[in-house]
């Protein structure tokens, strides 16, 4: 097995990207490794994808491609550095690409800002009924304000419970404490004593006794073995039945079925999801009802984030293809 400091062959890596990126990061890319690129941005099928991991010296893959352990024994030996456009890495058979020796970069923090965003914008959207209204008016439907009428809930003074309290996670306690809401959170362990200070946040070993306790639950955890229906029905039914559930993280960590179920019997107010369990594919009950505001998974599509993604992904491969260690790399352990 070779290692991460053995640098690769004097000439340029045979880099190949799955996905049509921006056009400074295709440029630049072309400048500085072989590289062949998705163009027309046609998602690759899973003999293209093996095809791809038995050609390339570096596979730039995204989101949708899954790289499973299927697909990755059948990689070939010149493959030795999987460079993901994003931060999630559950794409990625991490066990599989260890064994076989291939090092896999991950592009976190450049997105922290612009998932918070979406998040916060979900808190406030579903329980103030932001895209409610907007249909409403859209459908020619606004008849006249009336003092009872598009009544939402409010959101200073109300609790939220973060789960997953890395970096997304505590710029959204951020954002959410300037809107005076109050912060809990549940993590595998608690933040450094002066984050804690600085977001007045409590933490809550128990992930059960802080679900019972909150009016808004965000998930900001990445999806890993250990998170998969995290929120199962037996924890969803812990919440409190006005209570709100947001999710930019990953769809796998919600039993997404038992949480359409019980928004559609009222046993939860509302929910506002950026990310599904099987996407594209969106679970027909959770588009019929009302009380839902549901995302594309555009938590960190900004044209900035896009070109910072495809800068770290460059940053990765430079200096990966120069015999080091690169930035981003991503250990089986860390998750
Ligand atoms: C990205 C994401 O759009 O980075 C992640 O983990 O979920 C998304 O925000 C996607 O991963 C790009 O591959």
């Amino acid at each position: 097995m070779k290692s991460h400091t053995e640098p690769m062959p004097a000439k340029k890596p045979l880099v190949i990207v799955t996905r049509k990126l921006p056009d400074a990061i295709e440029t630049r890319m072309r400048e500085l490794f072989e590289t062949r690129l998705n163009v027309d941005d046609t998602p690759m099928s899973r003999e293209k994808l093996i095809e791809a991991v038995q050609t390339a010296d570096i596979l730039v893959p995204t989101v949708t491609d899954r790289l499973d352990a299927k697909v990755l024994v059948r990689a070939g030996d010149r493959l030795k550095l999987i460079a993901n456009f994003g931060a999630g890495v559950d794409n990625i058979d991490l066990e599989t690409a260890r064994a076989r020796g291939i090092t896999v970069t991950n592009t976190p923090g450049v997105l922290t800002d612009d998932t918070a965003d979406i998040t916060m914008a979900l808190i406030l959207a579903v329980p103030r009924r932001i895209v409610d209204g907007a249909d409403v008016l859209r459908k020619g439907d606004f008849k006249g304000w009336s003092p009872t009428w598009m009544l939402g809930h409010r959101i200073t003074g109300k609790r939220l419970g973060i789960i997953g309290m890395g970096r997304i996670g505590q710029a959204v306690a951020r954002r959410a404490k300037a809107f005076g809401l109050q912060i809990h959170y549940h993590n595998r362990k608690p933040v450094p004593p002066s984050v804690e200070t600085e977001l007045e946040a409590t933490y809550w070993d128990s992930l059960d006794q802080m679900l019972a306790r909150m009016d808004i639950v965000s998930v900001n955890c990445p999806h890993t073995p250990a998170t998969y229906h995290l929120l199962s029905a037996r924890r969803l039914k812990l919440m409190k039945p006005t209570a709100f559930i947001v999710n930019t993280a990953r769809g796998e960590v919600i039993d997404e079925n038992a949480l359409a179920r019980m928004l559609e019997a009222n046993e939860l107010a509302g929910a506002g999801l950026d990310v599904f369990e099987h996407e594209p594919a969106v679970n027909p009950k959770l588009l019929k009802l009302k009380n839902v505001v549901l995302l594309p998974h555009m938590g960190s599509a900004t044209m900035e984030g896009r070109v910072d993604m495809g800068e770290k992904v460059i940053i990765n491969i430079k200096t990966f293809a120069d015999g080091h260690r690169p930035p981003d790399r991503v250990l089986a352990a860390m998750l």
